[in-house]
C-alpha cells in the first residue's frame, strides 16, 4: 500500500479525518485521469480529480466518480469459484487461490500436451492495461492465439499506422490546434485510448475550428463549422473525395509530397476516381460540404484528426484508417506542433516488449488462427473472433480446448452473439477472470475475482501513444481479489514458466523501468513521467517502414496480397447492395454509440451509473416513428436478418430518418436467472460476423452498417417480456 501522501492535501485529511490520500490512476474506462483516493480504517471513502495530472487537470467523468460503487458492490466476487451445476446453471462453490490456479494449470498442461499449445486461447477485451501479462503468458506458453477486440478496435490504428508511418499519429492538443475533424469519434462521451474530452473540449475554446464526420447529431456536431452526415459505412468515400479536392486543387503539402511519400502518382489516380459528385451519391453528403470540409482542413494549420472506433468497425476498416492518415500527411500536418504527433514513450521495456512476442516460435505463431485469412491482423497478432468459435465448434483447422478469459464479456461485445453462446458451450474448459458473475462468466468453470484499479500497483498508460506513464498506486484491498498481473505472475509459475517470471510483480515493475535505472519505489514518489518528443523526426531518419517514407501506397498491403492503395466497398448488407432485403428491412441500424456511464457491458449494476440510463434505448427519428407507430418511451422490436431484441424508443431529430441507432453491451445484473436476460436487448444478436463482412485485411466485424426493422413491442405476438 502507497504510503505516498501529497502535501496540498494534507489539511483537508485533517479537517475530515481521512487517515492518507493515495494518488493513483483511474481506469474505469481506458484509463489515464489523475485521481486522489482518499482512506479511512483501510476504506476507500471518497474519490476526487487530482489538478496536477497533466491528463485531465482535475476533472474525471461519472464513471470514475462511481469506482467506489464498483470496488465495494456487494454482488462483486471476492473469492475464487468453481461451477458445480451444468453450464449456465449459477450453481457454484467456493475454492482457495491455490485450488483454482493448481486446476487451471492442470488444464493448461493437458491440452498442450494432448492438442498443443494452439488449442488453449487466452482473451481480454478493450485496453484494460493487462495485456503486457496476457501476451507474455500466451506467448511464453507458444499460444498464437491472443483473441481481443482488436480486430475492429484500436488494433486496426496500430497496425495501419505502423505500416504507413512507424507509429499512431496523435492529435497535438497542447500545442494548439487551429482545425479539427472528429470523425467517427465522440470524444466528449468517450475519452478513448490516448484521448481525453477535456482537451478536445479546450482546443474548441481556443477558437479552433471544427468538422464533424458523424451520420448522428452530437454535442460536437452540433457547434461544428462543417457537419458531414454521411450515411454509415461510406467513410472511405468521402476521404477519398475530399483528398480528391485537395489534390485537384493543389491544396496539398508540396514539400512533404515530394520528399516524404511513397506512391504519390499510383495514389493520385486512385483518389481521381472519387469526384465529390460520385461521392455524394455514395455518402448522402452534398458536394459543396465534401469541397467545403476538404478546403478548410487543408488550408488551416496546424490540424488533426480526432479519429474513433467507427471507421473501424465497418468492411473498409483498414483503408479507412489509412485514408485519415494520407489526409493527415498530406496536408503536412504529421509531427508537426498543433498538427499530429508520433510521440515516445521514456525508454522503458514497452508493451511489446514485455509482451515476449519473439518468444512465440515461427512455427507456433503459423498456426495463428485466421493469420492466412486476414494477413495484416495476423501479422501484428491480431485475430478474428469468428475464427476461435469455429475453431470450437467444427475442430478445423485445430480443436481448441479451453478459454481463459481475462476482462471480457464477449457474449455481450462479440458480433453474432448467439454463434458466441454455442462456442462458448461447447468449449470444454473455461476460466475466466471478472469482477462479476457476467453472463460469459456464468459459462466458465472456474472464475477467479479480479481486483479494480484501486486494488493494484502498476505502470498506468503502459500501452498507450500519448507519451506518458503513470504510477497507479495500491490504495486498497477487496477480499481475495487479485490483479490479473499478480495472478498470471502466479499462474506461469505453475506451467513451467517460472523462469521467465518473478517472484513477486513489484519485481517486474522494476524490470520494466530498469533502463531508467528507476525502481518502482522510485517511481511510485513520481506523478508521470513523458518520453522525449522530437517533432519532424522523419526529416532526419524518414519514418519506420519499409521504404523510409509516409507509404500512401503500402508496401506490406501489397507484399501480403492485397490493395495496396486504399479504396472504397458497399457494406455488404446497405440499401444499395442487396435492394431485395431493404423492402424487408428498411433501416440502417448503427450500434454501440458510447453513453456516460457504462463501458461496455459494464456498471449496469453500479447505482449511480444506473439512475444515468435504466433502459436500452433506440435512437428513432420521429418521422420513422410515426411511420411505425412507435411512440418516445415505447419497448420496440429492433430486428435483422439475423434475430431480434428489444429496446426503449427515443425519438431523436438529429439523424436521417433511414438511420437508427441502439445501444450495446446490454444484460441485467438484477435479473437473477443465470443468463441474467442476455439475449434480451443484446445488439449483438443481430450482428453478423460472416468473413466475407469483415474488412479483408484486418478481419474487422462490420458491425456499424447493418439493416433492420423496427416496431413496437405491443404490436408482436410471440414475445412478452414485461
Ligand atoms: N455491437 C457492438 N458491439 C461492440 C461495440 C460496438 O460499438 N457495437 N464496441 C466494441 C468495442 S470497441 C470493444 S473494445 C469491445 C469491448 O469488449 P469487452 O472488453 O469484452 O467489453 P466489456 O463489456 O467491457 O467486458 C469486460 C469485462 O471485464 C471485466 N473487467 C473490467 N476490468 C477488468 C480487469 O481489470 N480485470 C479483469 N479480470 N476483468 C475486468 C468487466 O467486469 C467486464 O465483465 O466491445 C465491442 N462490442
Ligand atoms: N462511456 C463509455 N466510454 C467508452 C466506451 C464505452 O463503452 N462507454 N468504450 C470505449 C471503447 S473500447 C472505445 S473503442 C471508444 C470508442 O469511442 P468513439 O470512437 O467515440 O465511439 P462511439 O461513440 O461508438 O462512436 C462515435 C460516433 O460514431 C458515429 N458513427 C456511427 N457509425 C458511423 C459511421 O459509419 N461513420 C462515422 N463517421 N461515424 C459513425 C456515432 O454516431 C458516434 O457519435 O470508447 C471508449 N470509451
Ligand atoms: S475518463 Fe476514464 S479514466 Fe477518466 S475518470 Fe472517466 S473512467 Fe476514469
Ligand atoms: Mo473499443
Amino acid at each position: 500500500m502507497s504510503e505516498f501522501v501529497p502535501s496540498n492535501i494534507q489539511r483537508e485529511m485533517e479537517v475530515y479525518g481521512y487517515d492518507t490520500v493515495v494518488k493513483s490512476h483511474c481506469r474505469m474506462c481506458h484509463g489515464g485521469c489523475g485521481v486522489l483516493v482518499y482512506l479511512k480504517n483501510g476504506k476507500a471513502k471518497k474519490i476526487a480529480g487530482d489538478p496536477d495530472c497533466p491528463i485531465n487537470h482535475g476533472t474525471l467523468c461519472p464513471k470514475g466518480i462511481a469506482s467506489l460503487q464498483l470496488a465495494y458492490h456487494p454482488d462483486r466476487l471476492t473469492y475464487p469459484v468453481r461451477r458445480i451445476g451444468p453450464k449456465a446453471s449459477g450453481k457454484w462453490e467456493r475454492i482457495s487461490w491455490d485450488e483454482a490456479l493448481d486446476t487451471i494449470a492442470g488444464k493448461i498442461n493437458d491440452y498442450k500436451a494432448r492438442f498443443g499449445a494452439e488449442s488453449i486461447v487466452m482473451g481480454y477485451g478493450t485496453g484494460r492495461d493487462n495485456e503486457a501479462v496476457i501476451y507474455r503468458f500466451a506467448n511464453l506458453l507458444g499460444s498464437p492465439n491472443v483473441l481481443t477486440a482488436g480486430h475492429f478496435c484500436y488494433g486496426p490504428r496500430i497496425a495501419t499506422s505502423i505500416i504507413t508511418c512507424g507509429t499512431n499519429p496523435i492529435v497535438d492538443y497542447e500545442n494548439n490546434p487551429r482545425c479539427i475533424i472528429e470523425w467517427g469519434n465522440n470524444i466528449v462521451i468517450s475519452n478513448p485510448d490516448e484521448y481525453k474530452g477535456e482537451s478536445f473540449s479546450v482546443a474548441l475554446e481556443k477558437g479552433a475550428k471544427l468538422i464533424v464526420v458523424d451520420p448522428r447529431m452530437t454535442r460536437a456536431a452540433a457547434r461544428a463549422d462543417i457537419w458531414l452526415q454521411l450515411r454509415p459505412g461510406t467513410d472511405a468515400a468521402l476521404a477519398l473525395g475530399m483528398l480528391n479536392v485537395i489534390v485537384r486543387e493543389e491544396l496539398y503539402d508540396r514539400d512533404f509530397v515530394e520528399n516524404h511519400v511513397y506512391g504519390w502518382e499510383p495514389f493520385v489516380e486512385r483518389v481521381n476516381e472519387y469526384p465529390p459528385d460520385k461521392v455524394e451519391q455514395i455518402t448522402w453528403v452534398p458536394r459543396e460540404k465534401i469541397a467545403a470540409a476538404a478546403k478548410l482542413f487543408a488550408t488551416t494549420k496546424p490540424a488533426g484528426i480526432q479519429w474513433g472506433v467507427a471507421i473501424e468497425q465497418q468492411i473498409n476498416c483498414a483503408d479507412n484508417d489509412r485514408l485519415l492518415m494520407a489526409l493527415m500527411g498530406i496536408t503536412g500536418n504529421i509531427d508537426v506542433p498543433g498538427g499530429q504527433v508520433l510521440f515516445q514513450q521514456p525508454g522503458i521495456r514497452n508493451v511489446g516488449y514485455f509482451g515476449a512476442h519473439r518468444m512465440l516460435s515461427d512455427a507456433q505463431r503459423a498456426k495463428r488462427l485466421g493469420g492466412d485469412r486476414f494477413r495484416l491482423a495476423g501479422n501484428f497478432g491480431i485475430i478474428n473472433p469468428k475464427c476461435v468459435w469455429d475453431a470450437i465448434i467444427t475442430e478445423k483447422p485445430y480443436p481448441v480446448k479451453m478459454l481463459f478469459f481475462i476482462s471480457s464479456n464477449p457474449l455481450l461485445t462479440r458480433a453474432n452473439a448467439d454463434e458466441v453462446y454455442r462456442a462458448l458451450e461447447k468449449v470444454e474448459f473455461m476460466a475466466v477472470s471478472d469482477f462479476f458473475l457476467t453472463p460469459t462468466a456464468e459459462m466458465a468453470d472456474i472464475v477467479l475475482p479480479a481486483a479494480t484499479w484501486l486494488e493494484m500497483d502498476y505502470i498506468g498508460d503502459f500501452w498507450k501513444r500519448h507519451g506518458y506513464i503513470l504510477p497507479r498506486r495500491k490504495a486498497i484491498q477487496v477480499g481475495e481479489c487479485r490483479s490479473d498481473h499478480e495472478m498470471l505472475n502466479d499462474l506461469a509459475h505453475r506451467v513451467g514458466q517460472g523462469e521467465y517470471w518473478w517472484d513477486n510483480f513489484e519485481q517486474a515493475l522494476d524490470w520494466i523501468l530498469e533502463p531508467l535505472k528507476m525502481t518502482w519505489r522510485d517511481f511510485k514518489k513520481l506523478d508521470y513521467l513523458r518520453g522525449e518528443r522530437i517533432p519532424q523526426k522523419y526529416r532526419t531518419v524518414g519514418f519506420s517502414t519499409p521504404t523510409g517514407k509516409f507509404e500512401l501506397y503500402s508496401t506490406m498491403l501489397e507484399k501480403w496480397g492485397y490493395d495496396p492503395l486504399p479504396r472504397y466497398r458497399e457494406p455488404l448488407e446497405s440499401p444499395y447492395s442487396n435492394p431485395g432485403t431493404v423492402k424487408q428491412y428498411p433501416y440502417i441500424l448503427i450500434t454501440g454509440r458510447r453513453i456516460p456511464g457504462f463501458f461496455h457491458s459494464e456498471n449496469r449494476q453500479l447505482p449511480w451509473m444506473r439512475e444515468l440510463n435504466r433502459d436500452p434505448v433506440v435512437e428513432i427519428h420521429p418521422d420513422a416513428a410515426k411511420k411505425e407507430g412507435i411512440n418516445e418511451g415505447d419497448w420496440v422490436i429492433i430486428e435483422s436478418p439475423r434475430g431480434k431484441i428489444r429496446q426503449r424508443a427515443k425519438l431523436f431529430p438529429g439523424m436521417d430518418p433511414r438511420i437508427v441507432s441502439a445501444e450495446h453491451g446490454w444484460w441485467f445484473p438484477e435479473n437473477k436467472d443465470p443468463g441474467h436476460g442476455w439475449r434480451e436487448s443484446n445488439i449483438n444478436m443481430l450482428t453478423d460476423n460472416s468473413y466475407a463482412n469483415c474488412d479483408p485485411a484486418m478481419g474487422a466485424t462490420h458491425i456499424r452498417t447493418l439493416m433492420c426493422r423496427i416496431y413496437p413491442e405491443r404490436l408482436e405476438g410471440d414475445v412478452s417480456h414485461e
